[in-house]
């Protein structure tokens, strides 16, 4: 094999490699825990001995998620047959969690941590089909910045930080942190949830326990969050699962900036039937007569086009333009001309993308464009 082949080879695998993600460690207030490692599952499927931690086996071999219609099952609260972690960690009430992931490719779609409270059993004999979850946690999209919370988290190196409620009363319990990628969501059973489970301890004087939630009573097929369009000018979106900790009804909370919202709403009507989000900038500086606006048009597919436009009465054709260009891109990017004599992609493998020279079709799944670079086989 030639160097170059050998480069796009190691190319390939590393895209591949991107596909997904797991919690490869977490800090409890600064202090380093390994997460569990796929490895683990084949040291244990070849009779080999599973290292202590605190974190949960999970059977996520394919790198994969749970899908809507898994809601219903245990594997919703874990991950797939997942076991509990043999060890506990240990955080203060008031204190932080890091949950590191493997670097994070989706950056579409809500953040939550919930906990489980492991009453008297330690949380290592715990039954997870008994735990009840409280979210302590959630971010979805901030309309202000035009940013999933997917997103924040890839930009923060793939780590997402959770401050345990003070109030939260101390004890044994299973943190259960998730990713929730939503970039399939538009049809149903199309969005991904990705849990990740560990046995932390909770210290301190805090003695508040909300009745938490049954994983399998968690999420529906049909909530607003999870079927759920992205690829439209989004003036708000509501964080799927159960009311916060501590809060007191309102459970959507990732912050409508006001600022925002009035130039969102004018260019909602134009952007809502395209596939891209559009959204304002330049409140800040902009004169206050209304004659000037500025659009700032991303492709939802990520970075992929940016158009910037100052106008005010043609601020919906000017909208309009920005979509097309952007969907021409995302399509071209989607499905490249055909190689010839390649194989259709494999689930989870690169199928376009700029310069891509292989395979352009799907075995299983279907073709997704992520940017300009990327096309990835997923079930949609
Ligand atoms: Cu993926």
């Amino acid at each position: 094999m030639s160097i170059r082949s050998a480069i796009a080879t190691i190319v390939a695998f590393a895209t591949t490699a991107l596909a997904h993600g797991t919690v490869s460690g977490f800090l409890t207030d600064g202090t380093f825990n390994q997460g569990f490692l796929l490895d683990y599952y084949y040291t244990k499927q070849n009779g080999g001995e599973l290292p202590d931690i605190a974190a949960w086996y999970a059977e996520n071999t394919d790198i994969g998620f749970i899908s809507p219609d898994a809601y219903n099952t245990s594997d919703i609260n874990c991950h797939k047959n997942a076991e509990p972690g043999a060890l506990t960690s240990t955080v203060a009430a008031g204190g932080t969690v890091d949950f590191k992931w493997t670097t994070w490719p989706h950056g579409i779609g809500p953040v939550l941590t919930y906990v489980a409270s492991c009453g008297d059993v330690d949380c290592s004999a715990v039954d997870k089909t008994t735990l009840l979850w409280v979210k302590i946690d959630e971010s979805g999209y901030d309309t202000t910045t035009s940013t999933w919370a997917a997103q924040t988290l890839i930009d923060n190196n793939s780590t997402w930080t959770t401050t345990v409620p003070e109030t939260l009363a101390a004890g044994n319990y299973v943190f259960r942190h998730e990713i929730i990628a939503l970039h399939g969501a538009t049809t149903e059973n199309g969005a991904q949830n990705y849990p990740q489970c560990m046995n932390i301890a909770v210290t301190g004087s805090g003695t508040d326990l909300p009745e938490g939630t049954l994983g399998t009573d968690l999420y529906a097929a049909d909530d607003a969050g999870i079927l759920f369009n992205p690829y439209t000018t989004i003036s708000s979106y509501t964080i799927p699962g159960p009311e916060l900790f501590g809060s007191s009804g309102s459970g959507s909370g990732s912050g409508a900036a006001t600022s925002a919202t009035s130039a969102v709403a004018s260019t909602k009507a134009a952007a809502s039937a395209s596939a891209i989000k559009a959204t304002s900038a330049a409140t800040s500086a902009a004169p206050t007569s209304a004659a000037v606006t500025s659009v700032v048009a991303t492709s939802s597919a990520a970075a992929s086009t940016t158009a910037v436009v100052t106008s005010s009465p043609t601020t919906l054709a000017t909208v309009t333009k920005a979509t097309s260009t952007t969907k021409a891109a995302t399509t071209s990017a989607a499905s490249p001309s055909q190689s010839g004599s390649v194989d259709a992609a494999s689930l989870y493998g690169q199928c376009g993308g700029k310069a891509w020279t292989g395979a352009t079709t799907c075995a299983v799944g279907t073709c997704t464009s992520y940017n300009d670079y990327y096309s990835q086989c997923v079930n949609a």
